[in-house]
């Protein structure tokens, strides 16, 4: 047992890639109405590249994680979400993801209190990069109030398309699943959450 407990964050080597310090995304689900069913797209930037991920970016410099999340729908699918009801928007979970050297992610934190044992430096390498998720919950207020999703950045990710959230898990077989694998964090919130009733 170790007695000297150190932060992780002392002991992981950051790549001259990342940054100094953790950033904040916003994830944004995006709920068709009567369904379980939120909007993904597979990624095309270098970050996350080939993975599964909900519409989403930094939260910007005074925005509020709501605004950030209603912006970064809009700009990435044209779905305008409004400012009123149901589908105003909630904060519903946040997730710490670590993206490792290796193109792993996990949830950080080695750290224990003094006395107690730390948990083993995930294997996955040098830090990459180091994100505070935030996921905002939009629902569509009635059938068919949201326009059909455009394809509006090609170049960043593949169309977004409305899919079941038991299928995002795996469904009845994870390893043979086309939504896989997911990126970090909502790899992460799946885990976590086996229905979008507990996301609310
Ligand atoms: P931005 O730089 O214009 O704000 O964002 P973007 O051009 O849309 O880039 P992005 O890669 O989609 O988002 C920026 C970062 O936001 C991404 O590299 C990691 C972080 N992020 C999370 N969670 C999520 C998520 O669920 N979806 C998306 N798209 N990004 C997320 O931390
Ligand atoms: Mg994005």
């Amino acid at each position: 047992m170790s007695t000297a407990a150190t932060p992780a964050v002392a002991t992981a080597t950051a790549t001259a890639a990342a940054t100094s310090a953790p950033r904040v995304g916003v994830g944004v689900l995006a709920v068709r109405h009567g369904s379980s069913s939120v909007l993904v797209s597979l990624r095309k930037s270098r970050h996350g590249r080939g993975e599964w991920a909900l519409p989403g970016g930094h939260l910007e410099l005074g925005e509020s994680p709501v605004e950030c999340a209603r912006r970064e729908l809009e700009e990435e699918t044209g779905v305008g979400v409004g400012r009123e009801g149901s589908e105003g928007g909630r904060l519903v979970a946040t997730e710490n993801c670590v993206f490792r050297a290796d193109g792993t992610s996990d949830a950080g934190g080695a750290w224990a209190p003094p006395g107690e044992e730390r948990a083993a430096e995930p294997s996955g390498g040098a830090i990459r990069a180091h994100y505070i998720t935030l996921f905002v919950r939009f629902d569509e207020p009635s059938p068919g109030a949201w326009p059909v999703p455009q394809d509006r950045e090609p170049e960043k990710h593949s169309p977004f398309e409305f899919v079941e959230w038991e299928e995002l898990r795996g469904g009845a077989s994870p390893s043979s699943s086309k939504y896989a694998p997911l990126f970090g964090p909502l790899r992460m919130l799946v885990e976590k959450h086996g229905s979008l009733d507990q996301l609310r």
